[in-house]
């Protein structure tokens, strides 16, 4: 079964004294075809989102404005992130379960995905995740 992957990617800062610019081009710094953008912004930090996992999306969240904590999990290993720099993505690929939290200071959450809309690529249950995980187990043994 298709294992979950996360790591940060750091891209590249054009600057001059005018200010500063992020290019993000399919394949070259963006490790897929991005097919869709979206952006998550008006949050509230007492209100987490997320609470799901994808079958095969990939995806790098952004933090163009503000931050924000993502807690990521994977069949074997839990992680977490803070994404506080326009200069920093996080690529998820697969199933991992996200939960985003503690947005900041008018956070602006920018993701590019690898795919459209497509609902029946999520896994909105926990334990629908869980017993995935226990199907990629017993595959290894
Ligand atoms: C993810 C995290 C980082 C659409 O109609 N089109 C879209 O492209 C998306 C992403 C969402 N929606 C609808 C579905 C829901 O009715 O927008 C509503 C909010 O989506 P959701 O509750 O899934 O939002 P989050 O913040 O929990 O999750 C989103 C993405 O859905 C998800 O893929 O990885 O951001």
């Amino acid at each position: 079964m298709l294992q979950g992957e996360h790591k940060i990617l750091t891209f590249d800062i054009h600057g001059d004294e005018r200010g500063k610019l992020i290019s993000l081009e399919s394949i070259k710094n963006i490790p897929f075809d991005i097919r869709r953008v979206y952006y998550i912004f008006g949050t509230d930090s007492n209100l987490p989102r997320g609470f799901h996992a994808h079958r095969k999306l990939k995806q790098i969240l952004i933090a163009v404005n503000g931050s924000l904590k993502i807690k990521v999990e994977t069949w074997n290993e839990k992680a977490q992130y803070e994404l506080n720099s326009p200069a920093k993505g996080l690529y998820l690929s697969g199933p991992v379960w996200r939960e985003m939290f503690d947005f900041q200071n008018d956070c602006v959450l920018l993701v590019l995905a690898s795919d459209f809309y497509n609902e029946e690529d999520y896994i909105r249950d926990k334990s629908v995740f869980n017993k995935m995980k226990r199907y990629t187990e017993s595959d290894s043994n």
